[in-house]
Parts: C-alpha cells; structure tokens; sequence
C-alpha cells in the first residue's frame, strides 16, 4: 500500500494512443478513445489531489508521535489531542500547543484547525453505532466504567484543544448527511497545496465511500465531490479502545473491550475539490454524505482559509456555537414571527434589493421552501403549511450575504 494512492486515480488515456496506424486500427481507436475519454470525464469527478496524512503528533502522555512509515509502539488509550500532522512532505500545527511542538524541537508551518460541529447530521442512531474512548477514559483497565458515558454522540466529535481529540469518536456514524453553511473562503489561498480538511478514521474502515463536496446556496455541488475509501489510506498509528454501545441495554459488548485499531488521517486542498477562483464565490455549504460505516474522531478545517457560518446554531448548542462562529458582518438581520408557526410565517427584512431570496431548510440542510423576495419590501410571508411539524431553518439571502433563524413548525 503506497501512501497517497487510495482515492480513485486515473492517467490520461489518450497518452497510449499511437495516431500512425492504419486507418481501420484509426477507428476503432477513435471509438475506444470516446468511450475511454467518457469514462475519463466520469471519473474525473472523483478527486485526486487528496492525501494520507503521514505522520501525526499529540499530547498524548505528554507528547506522542507516530508515522505511516514508523509507527509508534506506544498505543494512546486515553484522551489525546492532534497537534500537527504531515501532509505532503510538510508538518503543519494545529494551533492547539505550538510551544509543545518547539519544546520537542520539532520544525512546523504554524497552522489553526478546528473540528467541524457534526451536531447536525441527519442519521439515525442503531445497534452498529458504538462510542470508541480511549480504554482507560472509563478509568478502568480492561472493563468498562461504574456509569456508561453520555450517549449524546456530537460531543465526541468536537472535544478537546480545537475539538481535536482523537483519544473519542463514534464509530460507526449513521447513514447521513450534514451540512456546515461557510461564511466566506481565503480565496488569495486556493490551491496552495496547504490542506484545507483534515478527516480522520479510527476503527476498521470499510470499502464504502463517504462523500464530500462543497455546494452552492441550493445544495447544488460546486467543483466536485470527493470519495474517500479508508481502505486504501496507511494507517498512521494505532490506539485502544472501549467500543461502548450508543443504543440498547448493553452498554460494552464483548469483543469491544480494550481491543487496537489503526488511525487513519486524510487531508485536502480546495484543489481536490474543484474550488478554483472562478466558483469560490458560488460556494455557501461544505457536505459530507455517510455511508454509516465511517469512524470518526473529527473532521476539522483550516480556519485560516474557511470561515463558518453560525446558521446551524441548534438552541441546545448555542454556547458551544460561539466558539468557532465568525460572523459576516454584512450580514442583514431578519425576524421572523409568529415563532412557533402552523400555517404561515413572516420575515420581516431590511430593504429587499435586487434577487433577494427567502430558503427554508430543514435541519438535515435540505432546501424544502423557498420564494423569491419582492424588491422594496420589509416584509415577506411564507406559506408553511405543507411542511411538517419541526424545527427548520429560515435563510434570508442575496445570493452572497446570508442571515438565518430558527423557525419552529406545529
Ligand atoms: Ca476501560
Ligand atoms: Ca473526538
Ligand atoms: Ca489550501
């Protein structure tokens, strides 16, 4: 297994062709050639500028380190936090304790990674979704704790400096979709090969593709996604875990007890996304597409290229939002009442100006209303009687400035 060779990587086909040959070996070529330029086009889709992270630093016991290529025998089984990770022959920090890094003398491009907030993905919790702490999190070698931890899971994926621990994760993430609304990309900093998402895998991958992709305001994909197969990534360390129940009675099955697995990093720039300067301005959401199969510690991004929104700011979550929210500051406030509503709602809005739009999603990010803003008014009403009982979110926007709220439907 070669590291950097696990996405779906295709040469050129039409390298091989020799265009001297008779002109019946001419056409067959001709039609090999369309089909293999079609294939070209489809699978091009897929990215291939995506990396295995080769080698990772944390704060484990104090300080741990281990690379594709020299594995640590020292296996984290407790809380431990990513301070810098290599990516294509360079180590970058993720802001978490660069004193750290220095101390231990190691070379490094400052860097400030964050995890995404995952409290909003759409999947449902079952039977396969397990907690994975570090063995001795629990206190407790070889067993599980006095109490069985939280079964909230979101928190496991936003914990630690930056929300970088790797030491908890959820295995197993439910067949989902989530959706991260971004408030603005460093476009001054596209396809500078400095990663710009950072994915991690903690347990057995399987062969199936987690997707992700950027998109426009519509949920329509901007550039192209990316299919990530963990398979194919060099395992960069190893860890042991308790693999604790998320549903059920049982809270630590047998076999999940104190057992090792690989750690496994990918990371990637715009680049491998198809975001160049000719659609940045078009992308408004990041999205990540489970498979349910997907181990996951974090998913962080580069703040110093990406800025989120606060538009997912669930009411439960809203002291934890703060953390890593930049709002724009062009962005216009909107109220909406009533709030709780049944049959309609109103917006009420600054100035409408020219192709102003009113989107309803629901909480999994799916556009399920939307209407066109009349230009002049302060006041749009919205007919929300077809949708169910729930909490959407209500997107006021120009198309480049967003602002949203929270509306309840009964
Ligand atoms: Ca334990
Ligand atoms: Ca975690
Ligand atoms: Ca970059």
């Amino acid at each position: 297994m070669e590291d950097g060779i696990w996405l779906v990587k295709h040469n050129h086909p039409m390298s091989t062709i020799n265009t001297k040959r008779e002109k019946k070996i001419s056409l067959k070529i001709a039609s090999l050639t369309a089909v293999l330029m079609t294939q070209y086009i489809l699978l091009s889709t897929f990215s291939v500028n995506a990396q295995a992270v080769a080698e990772i630093i944390t704060d484990y016991n104090g300080y741990w380190k281990s690379a594709t290529t020299a594995m640590s025998t020292t296996r984290p089984d407790n809380d431990h936090n990513l301070l810098a990770f290599s990516f294509g022959g360079l180590r970058y920090s993720t802001g978490v304790n660069d004193a750290l890094l220095t101390a231990n003398g190691e070379s490094f491009a400052a860097g400030d990674f964050r995890a995404l907030q995952l409290s909003n993905f759409s999947g449902t919790l079952n039977s396969n979704t397990k907690i994975g702490l570090g063995a001795m999190k629990d206190g407790v070698f070889n067993g599980r704790g006095a109490t069985a931890p939280s079964r909230s899971i979101a928190q496991y994926l936003d914990d630690g400096g930056h929300g970088l621990n790797l030491g908890t994760g959820i295995a197993n993430l439910p067949v989902g979709t989530m959706n991260f609304s971004i408030g603005g990309i460093n476009d001054s900093l596209l396809g500078d090969n400095i990663p710009d998402m950072l994915i991690t895998q903690i347990a057995d991958p399987s062969g199936i593709y987690d997707r992700y992709e950027f998109t426009d305001i519509n949920g329509i994909r901007i550039g192209n996604y990316v299919d990530v197969n963990l398979n194919g990534i060099a395992a960069v360390g190893k860890w042991v875990a308790d693999f604790y129940e998320a549903t059920g009675a049982t809270i630590l099955a047998t076999g999940y007890t104190q057992t090792e697995r690989f750690l496994r990093l990918w990371a990637a720039d715009f680049s491998a996304f198809g975001i160049n300067a000719s659609n940045v301005a078009q992308v408004a959401y990041f999205r990540i597409t489970l498979n349910g199969n997907s181990d996951i510690a974090f998913v962080a991004y580069n703040t110093k290229t990406i800025t989120l929104n606060s538009t997912l700011s669930l009411p439960a979550a809203a002291p934890r939002v703060a953390r890593t929210t930049t709002p724009e500051a062009s962005t216009k406030s909107v109220k909406l009442f009533p709030n709780p509503a049944t049959a309609s709602v109103s917006i009420l809005h600054d100035v409408a100006r020219e192709n102003e739009q009113i989107r309803i999603y629901n909480m999994q990010g799916v556009l399920v209303s939307g209407s066109p803003v009349v230009k002049g008014s302060t006041q749009s009403r919205i007919n929300i009687s077809g949708l169910h009982p729930g909490t959407f979110q209500v997107v006021y926007t120009n198309g480049t400035d967003r602002s949203a709220q929270l509306l309840v439907v009964r």
